[in-house]
């Protein structure tokens, strides 16, 4: 009775489990594909971006799949120590990393919001997915064979693949829709993933740092802004000089996993490049922390951008930025510099941004 079931079981998935090489390949390709989605998915904060984080939610489902089928086929190598090699090592913590991060990734989904000291488990899933992208990699010299014609029947597996995407998103969307309408954690989650922290002020969101910077707090006897580049008048203002009368809502969304939507009030970026009077072939605006940890924007964006001095009625705590920090609605909270104490008025971008913010703080 038992062996019929198992056989049943077998025929049911030797009937929509591709050719091993074809497995193998696909979870190289998916892993890769994860990585990439997931790292552009930090750099976007506009809605038009969603089918991105869809696709790295859908893949990961398709994921799970594909290393479930090579887990039933290499399962004897793992688990009989007559076959252990060295190379077993690497791949059992290669199925580690995976499992760690399609678990780490799943529970997020659901909105579990679990904290390992001070990382949410969303870095936890980011952590998990660099260290998979080495392993996987140097896995896959020890025996990949990359599939080729003959291993597979071309309309056997489209109809395959196509399966299993649609079911992948079926159980995507299905779970979205199961927890919208149960209402538990997970429901009010961003396009982005992150989940609301609710409340007005310095009190009611997290302060974080996006790798290293932590600078001490900001004597404002010390500080002034400095308005440099391509401007008519470079301008030296003290904290007292500032006039912070615009107050503008915007929702910030930090890559750790959480949102807030505060009114934020400071300066408008758009009247203090007046005061200096831009150059009009000018492009970015940069801003720059006391850190050294810098961001730019194209210049109409600039303007509309806000020099925060006040959260939620209240001065802005050090950790938040005091007394300065940049608020630029539709961009992700790593975008947000905090202490700033220069803007300048640029002609070019500034690529070397990117490496700055995951340096600054570093000695
Ligand atoms: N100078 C500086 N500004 C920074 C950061 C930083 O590390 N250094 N972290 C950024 C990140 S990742 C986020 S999410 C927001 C967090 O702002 P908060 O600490 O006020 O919540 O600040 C941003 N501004
Ligand atoms: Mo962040």
């Amino acid at each position: 009775m038992a062996r019929r079931a198992i056989d049943v079981l077998q025929t049911a998935l030797a009937a929509v489990r591709p050719p091993p090489r074809l497995v193998d390949w696909s979870i190289f390709v998916l892993v890769c594909f994860e990585a990439i989605s997931g790292l552009v998915s930090f750099t976007v904060g506009s809605v038009a971006w969603w089918p991105l984080f869809w696709a790295h939610r859908i893949a990961g489902l398709a994921l799970l799949v594909f290393v479930g089928f090579k887990l039933v086929r290499v399962r004897h190598r793992l688990t009989n120590s007559d076959q252990w090699r060295p190379s077993t090592l690497l791949s059992g913590l290669t199925v580690l990393a995976v499992f760690g991060a399609l678990a780490t990734g799943i529970v997020w989904v659901f909105g579990l919001d679990i904290r390992l000291s001070r990382w949410t488990l969303l870095s936890v899933h980011v952590g998990f997915g660099l260290v998979l992208v080495p392993l996987m990699l140097w896995h896959l010299t020890t025996r990949f064979r990359l599939p080729r014609s003959h291993d597979f029947d071309r309309r056997r597996t489209v109809l395959q693949y196509t399966a299993l995407l649609i079911g992948a998103t079926l159980v995507y969307r299905g779970q979205e829709f199961a927890t919208q309408l149960l209402d538990g954690p997970g429901s009010d989650r961003r396009f982005t993933g992150s989940q609301p922290r609710e409340g007005a002020g310095n009190e009611s969101f997290p302060v974080t740092s996006w790798v290293a910077d932590d600078p001490d707090p900001v004597e404002l006897s010390d500080w002034t802004l400095s308005v440099r580049g391509a401007v008519e008048t470079p301008l030296e203002l003290q904290y007292h000089d500032l006039s912070p009368t615009t107050t503008q809502q915007a929702l910030l969304d930090c890559t750790s996993g959480w949102y807030t939507v505060q009114q934020w009030r400071g300066l408008r970026v758009g009247d203090v490049l007046e005061a200096a009077g831009v150059d009009e072939k000018s492009r970015f605006v940069r801003f720059v922390s006391v850190t050294g940890y810098r961001w730019s924007l194209p210049i109409d964006e600039a303007r509309d951008a806000v020099l925060a001095t006040h959260v939620g009625g209240e001065r802005l705590t050090h950790g938040h930025g005091a007394p300065l920090r940049l608020v630029a609605p539709g961009r992700r909270g790593f975008q947000w510099v905090k202490w700033v104490d220069r803007v300048d008025v640029r002609y070019r971008d500034d690529p070397a941004q990117w490496l700055v913010t995951l340096i600054s703080g570093f000695d």
